[in-house]
């Protein structure tokens, strides 16, 4: 079963999308891991977006990401990683197809809701950076049987 790294950003939580994004992993049948509403650290940020500092759109990603609380969440099951990348859509809101969550709530670039681990690895490293090892729930639900074969 995989696990991945999900973060509804500061314009996720403004927007009041929160409970419409949970939602949505929820049905599709995932099971939350773990969850919290933080404030990340401009360190965490770093650490996080490690691979684009330098690029001309770091400095505003980071005063973005800090400017007001995530929800940092691990979800698992099936296939999560990519799944829950097709479920948020392409990076640009304007090219990620509607029914998804970029596609259906945003507008920008710079705005785009919700992050997802591109990668099992990735995921493993993104959750180490919000999470501690008793924060993550190992647990069945009775349902599952009516989602797997
Ligand atoms: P995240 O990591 O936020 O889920 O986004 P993606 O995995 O879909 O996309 P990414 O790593 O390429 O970009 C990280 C983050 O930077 C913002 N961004 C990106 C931006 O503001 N301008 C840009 O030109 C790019 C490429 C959006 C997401």
């Amino acid at each position: 079963m995989e696990r991945t790294y999900v973060m509804i950003k500061p314009d996720g939580v403004q927007r009041n999308l929160v409970g419409q994004i949970i939602n949505k992993f929820e049905s599709k049948g995932y099971r939350l891991a773990s969850m919290k509403l933080l404030r990340i650290t401009e360190e965490q940020a770093k650490e996080h977006y490690k691979e684009h500092i330098g690029k001309p759109f770091f400095p505003g990603l980071l005063e973005y990401i800090i400017s007001g609380p995530v929800v940092a969440m691990v979800w698992e099951g099936k296939d999560v990683v990519a799944a829950a990348r097709q479920m948020m859509g392409k990076t640009n809101p304007l090219e990620a197809a509607p029914g998804t969550i970029r596609g259906d709530f945003g507008l920008d670039i710079g705005r785009n809701v919700i992050h997802g681990a591109d990668s099992v690895k990735s995921a493993e490293r993104e959750i180490a950076i919000y999470f501690n090892k008793q924060e993550i729930c190992s647990y069945e639900k009775t349902l599952e049987s009516w989602l797997y074969e």
